[in-house]
């Protein structure tokens, strides 16, 4: 066995010219390019493939180490991973930042145009694919023995333009080119069935698929800080089972013989693209299936490398589902149990939960997934009858077995399911938990008490802070030291300098630098000019009716009112910046991004707005941007209905950066209230209790709306077509149900968001005042790091030990 300084020994320091031979090197001979005729990709896979050659001695040597010492691993489950680009991540890792600026800079080569060369990696829709990225990235840099499984989609989340302002859909090609990271393994495949039917032989069962698609991992290497361990991510290709079919080939039909499988094409092609809706789709389905399946006969295949005896396997692994999307795992776990392995069916079941634990994302009754059990039947015969044994086993166990079904109405319920089979369910915030053993899972949590633990998400400060914000992070680095980046902790020794003059200017200033180069790159981008002394007030997420979007863009047309009628007063200047993308079959989420768009362009055209009042809304948010948005943020609003928000993780990204949070008592906002004061945050709006409570009582908009004139004038505008003069009509709908309905409670809350905004203006005027919350913000938002939440869940739930 290594020691550990004989692992961070295997990460060479590379002089500069040993660097700038493999990067020629692989120009050269991976590539195949002579460097005259090397375009900017070439360069970028060539630098790629020079730091990746680094990462491999860790790589293996953490696999041995994991293997020799036999340490406890963690798989992590997810349907999606958001990991953007990864070049950059691996050089700021390793620590080769100057050194590869000035060698690629000598080839004559514009480094940052190399590093946004890189497509990203936008495996995910938004918080839980980029929670599991985070993840990975804080296994590896506490030293974590993890596996991250995945789907390899062929084409990622949609790229996004807007025509006339109205969202239009692009499909993503990310593996167009060479993607310079992974590694395909042929030799890790697992056949897949789908369909066919079982066969019953006394105790014994027979599943015959009636199909079988191939799956095929791709490992990347997942470097921890300064690549001192690396865990490996893998996802899953779909192939067909023989690529080429010779008996129809020997009878000449030689089209059929080529005619690859339909669902092997299908299965890894696309990314769903919708956030918190299931989609219920029976492709949907089979996606979960074959990368759960996949998954699991790799964590079985290596178990049993090197142990003999399957009930042992919950000492040696802890499996995490990351949402419901892989909860098919308890009866493939079973099955396999069973089928393969012989044991009875209670033994296989009770060695499955001891596994698997399960992480639910929402409340939100339409997010839940549900199968209709004729579907679940037809595509997973063997696993739709032990859902059946499951659950009669489950409600055998239990005193009131009615109140907690999986099956139920003709559906398969995923969510009870995952919380039968698993040993720990966590939610993702103190305030989603709670909710959580209140609503969801009421009944199953009274009946187990023990199995509900909370993990607040976190976010890595890798990517977050160091990577994206460049500015900031000298800043830090020559105040208190570089140790903060792998303990978050340390940003408390900025506790005193929130009240020295000269630090606060010194991080005013690289506020100031971050809002520049985001001008500069909308200059670019968009033709637009941004005002960076104006105040940057960001909202950033996927656009959905519960993060109530329309409420800030409400707001805006409320202002653009005010400031028209009183020019004088001393309005703060503000560009509202809006990023995200509308599930693509979500119709109300795409009529809000036409109307910030058309009231955007109202707004950006009066000349009387000048200096005051600016809409911004570049296309096509994804993680790159969000590198260069959330440094550049003076405010961040975070503005859902109080209730729905499980967590929210762009909150944390934001606040960490020095950004004041605008936001209701949802979600992390609470915990992010308590960590960084009362006096440095924006709270308002109704409680989840009180939005709960006003739903019961019975909700009505109307009188909200005539108690508060500013709303009801801006809604009367949008309703004649003041902002839509081309299509009068085309917010009816819109303005209707605000007025009749508004689920989300837009207009309870309308007046206390106004009020707080007019206080945020006045805050923004005394600048010291805010630069010290900012700094606040920054100093107090160390617990946030995913580091945190990786040792909590590695202590409370997979019980794994960790090297960091
Ligand atoms: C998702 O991104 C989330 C929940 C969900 O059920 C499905 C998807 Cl794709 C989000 C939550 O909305 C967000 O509050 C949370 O921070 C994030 O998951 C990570 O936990």
């Amino acid at each position: 066995m290594l020691s550990e300084a004989k692992i961070q020994d295997l990460v060479p320091e590379p002089d500069a010219a040993a660097l700038r031979r493999s990067i020629e090197y692989h120009l050269k001979y991976t590539t195949g390019k002579d460097p005259s005729a090397a375009t900017l990709t070439d360069w970028r896979l060539a630098v790629s493939r020079a730091v990746r050659d680094l990462v491999i001695a860790p790589w293996f040597e953490t696999t041995q180490r994991v293997y020799t010492e036999d340490q406890k691993r963690v798989y992590y489950l997810s349907m999606e991973f958001l990991i953007g680009r990864l070049l950059e991540d691996a050089i700021l890792n390793l620590g080769l930042d100057d050194k590869l600026r000035s060698i690629v800079g000598n080839f004559d080569v514009d480094y940052a145009a190399l590093l946004t060369d890189e497509p990203d990696a936008a495996l995910g829709n938004g918080g839980l694919g980029r929670l599991a990225a985070c993840f990975m990235d804080s296994m590896s840099t506490v030293g974590l023995a993890a596996y991250g499984y995945g789907i390899r989609y062929n084409h990622g989340l949609f790229r996004q333009s807007f025509e006339n302002g109205w969202q239009a859909e692009e499909a993503e090609d990310w593996l167009r080119q060479t993607h310079p990271w992974e590694f395909e393994r042929p030799e890790a495949h697992y056949p897949i069935g789908f369909g066919g039917a079982v066969s019953v032989d006394g105790a014994k069962a027979t599943w015959t698929p009636a199909e079988t698609v191939l799956a095929v991992g791709y490992d990347t290497p997942v470097p921890g800080w300064r690549g001192r361990w690396s865990n490996t991510l893998r996802l899953w290709s779909a192939k067909p089972e023989r690529e080429f079919d010779l008996e129809p080939f020997n009878r000449g039909d030689y089209m059929a013989a080529a005619a690859p499988s339909v669902l092997a094409e299908t299965i890894s092609r696309v990314l769903y693209p919708d956030d918190t809706t299931a989609q219920g789709k029976e492709l949907r389905l089979k996606q979960e299936y074959f990368f759960t399946a996949a998954s699991l006969a790799d964590i079985v295949r290596r178990f049993l490398a090197h142990h003999d005896d399957v009930a042992k396997l919950p000492q040696s692994i802890a499996i995490q589902l990351n949402d419901t999307h892989p909860a098919i795992a308890c009866p493939e776990l079973v099955r396999l149990l069973m089928d393969h392995h012989g044991q009875p069916f209670e033994t296989a079941f009770e060695i499955a939960r001891g596994c698997l634990h399960y992480t639910n994302h929402t409340l939100m009754p339409e997010a839940l997934e549900r199968w209709p059990t004729d579907l679940m039947g037809r595509v997973l015969p063997r696993h739709m009858a032990l859902i059946e044994r499951i659950d009669d086993h489950h409600a055998k166990s239990v005193k009131r077995p009615e109140s907690v079904k999986i099956l139920d109405g003709g559906e398969v319920r995923m969510g009870d399911l995952a919380f039968i089979g698993a040993r720990r369910v966590n939610g993702v915030s103190a305030l989603h938990t709670e909710l959580m053993k209140q609503t969801v899972f009421k009944d199953l949590h009274e009946l187990h008490p023990e199995r509900v633990v909370n993990q607040t998400n976190g976010v890595t400060p890798r990517r977050w802070l160091y990577n994206c914000n460049p500015a900031l992070r000298s800043l830090l680095n020559d105040t208190i030291g570089e140790t903060w980046v792998t303990d978050l902790d340390r940003l408390e020794a900025l506790l005193p300098l929130a009240d020295d003059t000269a630090f606060r200017a010194r991080f005013a200033a690289a506020k100031d630098t971050n809002k520049r180069r985001l001008a500069d790159h909308l200059k670019h981008s968009m033709g637009i000019t941004l005002d960076p002394t104006a105040m940057f007030d960001i909202q950033i997420k996927r656009i959905h009716e519960y993060k109530r979007q329309l409420m800030n863009i409400l707001h805006a047309a409320a202002l653009w009112n005010a400031i028209r009628q009183n020019p004088e007063k001393n309005w703060a200047p503000r560009i509202k910046i809006f990023g995200g993308k509308a599930a693509p079959g979500y119709v109300m989420a795409k009529l809000a991004i036409k109307l910030i768009n058309d009231i955007g362009a109202t707004i950006n055209k009066d000349p009387a707005m000048a200096g005051r009042l600016q809409i911004v809304y570049p296309p096509n948010y994804n993680v790159s941007m969000a590198e260069l948005l959330i440094p550049a943020a003076d405010l961040s609003e975070q503005i859902s209905t109080a209730g729905m928000e499980a967590s929210g993780t762009g909150n944390m990204k934001l606040s960490v950066n020095g950004a004041l949070t605008v936001g209701t008592l949802d979600g992390a906002n609470i915990e992010i209230g308590e960590a960084v004061g009362s006096d440095n945050i924006f709270i308002f709006g109704l409680t989840a209790a009180e939005v709960a409570a006003t739903r019961a009582a019975g909700y009505d908009p109307a009188s909200h709306i005539a108690a508060e004139p500013r709303l009801a004038e801006i809604l009367e505008q949008i309703a004649s077509g003041a902002f839509s003069p081309d299509d009068p009509g085309r917010y009816t709908d819109l303005v209707t149900n605000l007025r009749e309905h508004d689920w989300f409670m837009v207009a309870a809350d309308f007046s206390s968001y106004w009020d707080i905004q007019s206080k945020i203006d006045e805050a923004w005027h005394d600048r010291d005042g805010w630069h010290r919350s900012a700094v606040l913000n920054t100093a107090r938002m160390g617990w946030f790091s995913s580091d945190r939440t990786i040792r909590g869940y590695a202590r409370d739930i997979w019980n794994a030990g960790t090297a960091y």
